[in-house]
């Protein structure tokens, strides 16, 4: 089946990436009623539009139409929301400082990273404790630290999570690093560390990924960036610039990946490669696979991931990043985005697809948290995972940039924001009333 691009959502444009979180929401709503609210394309609309895309890469337009605030355009969203609250909101800690990825662990308590000052918390009723954790072994530089996480489908058991972090390599130079590691019962300590996979290429801190998730055949799926190196996303004997799976137990290469055999260890690891900077990894309740990627001036991604599938970022020599994220012209068959923003871009981090019925017309969808968008996108995706709508909610556009969002056991999704400055919460999101 080939993949389609369908349309870019319209988005809004903020300027600042640093600005103060009520300046920027008021800056984003104003042009956010300028340019969003057109309806999403209809499944034939788009998959027409998709076939042109898929060589010429130029985004078809939409226009713009109506000034709601949210695009909620059919039916069974009109219901849901009459007068327009498709989610509430609330904060559940503040003064949280670049908080990066944030998993539950059972007893209503949730654990999260911090990517710059290396630390791992507990957070529960509204309680954020410190986590003892080898916090000065983690390199942290630019985009690169203390960042995904993922918890074991048998934590209750195994008290076992995984980060991915910085790291510092014998001779002095850095890499980015999968470690497994235990949690003590008190939830007080993380020790036994192991490293799973190490070598995934790291240069300033530009570009150094890294998400997680447990699939549901157990597989440990990684998202990694390309270390702002252009040889990378395309050569599949390095880490960068790649989806990967592995053993979460043991580290080794998962074995249904496309080169089990390869001569080169690291290409083993290979799912799919041509990415830049991937931000997001998540699996959707059908069993496909997806990344969020992080795009170039133009066209973030969010990618539908096929076994050995090429993504077409290949921005060499010299790191030339005037290239297409997705490049036909490159020797064989790369893969359309299923979602691309535009120009300009939104900065898209974590994602994960919304399940439960009390989700109505979210219900579903792909969240998806954005930074320098400041907001949070809802992408619907049809059976044969095709953008369908696209949803930006007011509510979610008042708390500065937003780097991850996840979906806790109740049913409600907990977000982090990033906007520094030791001011960063972490919000529950639930369905509008
Ligand atoms: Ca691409
Ligand atoms: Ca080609």
């Amino acid at each position: 089946m080939t993949p389609l691009t369908p349309p870019p959502a319209p988005l809004d444009v903020s300027p600042s990436h640093r600005s103060r979180p009520r300046l920027r929401a008021l800056t984003a709503g104003l042009l956010a009623a300028a340019v969003l609210g057109a309806p999403a394309p209809t499944a034939a609309e788009s998959a027409e539009s998709s076939e042109s895309s898929e060589s010429s890469e130029s985004p078809a337009s939409v226009e713009s139409s109506g000034s709601a605030e949210e695009t909620v355009t059919s039916a069974s969203s009109r219901q849901a929301s009459a007068r327009g609250r498709l989610v509430r909101v609330s904060v559940m800690a503040s003064g949280l400082d670049v908080p990066w990825d944030v998993r539950p662990i059972g007893g209503r308590t949730l654990l999260l990273t911090q990517r710059d000052t290396a630390t791992l918390h507990t957070w529960r009723r509204g309680v954020v404790r410190r986590v003892r954790f080898p916090s000065r072994q983690v390199w942290v530089s630019g985009e690169t630290g203390l960042m995904g996480l993922e918890v074991d489908p048998r934590f209750q058991r195994n008290r076992r999570f995984y980060t991915c972090q910085g790291a510092t390599r014998s001779g002095g130079a850095h890499d980015v690093r999968v470690i497994a590691w235990r949690l003590s019962k008190d939830a007080t300590r993380a020790g036994r560390p192991e490293v799973l996979l190490k070598g995934i290429p790291a240069t300033s801190g530009r570009h150094g990924g890294c998400r997680l998730t447990v699939t549901s055949n157990g597989a440990l799926l990684v998202g990694t960036g390309d270390a702002a190196t252009s040889s990378n996303p395309q050569d599949t004997t390095s880490l960068g610039g790649k989806t990967l799976r592995l053993n979460r137990a043991t580290g080794r290469p998962w074995p249904t990946n496309p080169w089990p055999d390869a001569r080169s260890k690291k290409r083993r690891y290979v799912l799919t490669y041509g990415h830049r900077n991937v931000q997001g990894v998540m699996q959707r309740r059908n069993g496909t696979l997806w990344s969020i990627e992080h795009g170039s001036y133009r066209d973030d991604e969010v990618n539908l991931l096929r076994k050995g599938g090429n993504y077409g970022w290949d921005p060499g020599p010299g790191y030339d990043e005037s290239v297409p994220m997705t490049d036909h012209s490159l020797p064989g068959r790369q893969r359309s985005a299923r979602w691309r923003s535009g120009e300009p871009t939104i900065a898209p981090s974590g994602g994960t697809f919304v399940g439960g019925r009390e989700w109505g017309p979210l219900k579903g969808t792909m969240a998806v948290a954005a930074l320098k968008g400041s907001q949070m996108l809802f992408l619907r995706f049809d059976s044969d995972n095709r953008l369908t709508r696209v949803r930006a909610p007011r509510a979610l556009k008042q708390h500065g940039r937003l780097r991850t969002v996840v979906q806790l056991p109740g049913g409600s999704l907990v977000a982090l924001t990033s906007n520094g400055d030791g001011d960063d919460e972490m919000l529950r999101i639930r369905p509008g009333a």
